[in-house]
């Protein structure tokens, strides 16, 4: 399948239709990342549910359960994201009925920007399902979507 490279093509993805939750982490008070996420997964056709920015660890949970969605995306810009991400994901993997959520993270997640140290395997140890780390731009998420419906299709409504 050929994946658009540019972040400004709104091609539809194999991903499409599918529920999706975007929030950030507790610390984390940056809008215009979940704005920008929300717009992006809506123009590839999915419902996206924006929870917003400052969002504790149990609320978080809670609106995995209120909502079921298909996937949950979180971002965080302020440089604690690798911190708060680590522990949430830890927090969530440790429910029985969220432990196979599929659950990504990205954004600026380090306080010291591209030249920090990369925050991507300690993620991905902790449990998220794949990790975006600012520096290497938008494509990297949208290839990820694209390849994601087998993985996806046992969720589908
Ligand atoms: C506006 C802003 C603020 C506003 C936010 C207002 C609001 N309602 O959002 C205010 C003033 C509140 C603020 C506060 C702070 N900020 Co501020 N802020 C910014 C600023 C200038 C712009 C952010 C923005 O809106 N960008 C537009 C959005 C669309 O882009 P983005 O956030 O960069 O996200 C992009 C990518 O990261 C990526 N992405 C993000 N998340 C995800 C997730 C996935 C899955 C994927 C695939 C991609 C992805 O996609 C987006 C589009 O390309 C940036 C500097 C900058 N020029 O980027 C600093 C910046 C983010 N802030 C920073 C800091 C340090 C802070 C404070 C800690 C400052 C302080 N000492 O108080 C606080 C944190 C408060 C908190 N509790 O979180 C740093 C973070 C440093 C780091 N991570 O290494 C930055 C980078 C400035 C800097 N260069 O130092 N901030």
């Amino acid at each position: 399948m050929s994946v658009p490279a540019s972040s400004h093509d709104a091609a539809p993805t194999a991903f499409s239709g599918r529920r999706v939750l975007v929030s950030s982490v507790s610390s984390d008070s940056h809008t215009w990342n979940l704005v920008f996420l929300q717009l992006l997964l809506e123009d590839l056709g999915h419902e996206v549910t924006n929870i917003g920015a400052c969002v504790p660890d149990e609320l978080l949970i809670a609106e995995c359960r209120r909502h079921r969605p298909d996937m949950m995306v979180i971002s965080s810009v302020n440089g604690h994201g690798a911190l708060d991400g680590s522990r949430l994901i830890r927090r969530l993997r440790q429910e029985p009925d969220l432990s196979d959520l599929k659950v990504v993270i990205g954004g600026k997640l380090g306080i010291r920007g591209a030249d920090g140290d990369s925050h991507s395997q300690n993620l991905l140890e902790a449990g998220f399902d794949a990790v975006f780390e600012d520096a290497a731009g938008i494509a990297p998420f949208r290839r990820y979507l694209a390849a994601a419906t087998p993985a996806l299709e046992g969720a589908a409504r």
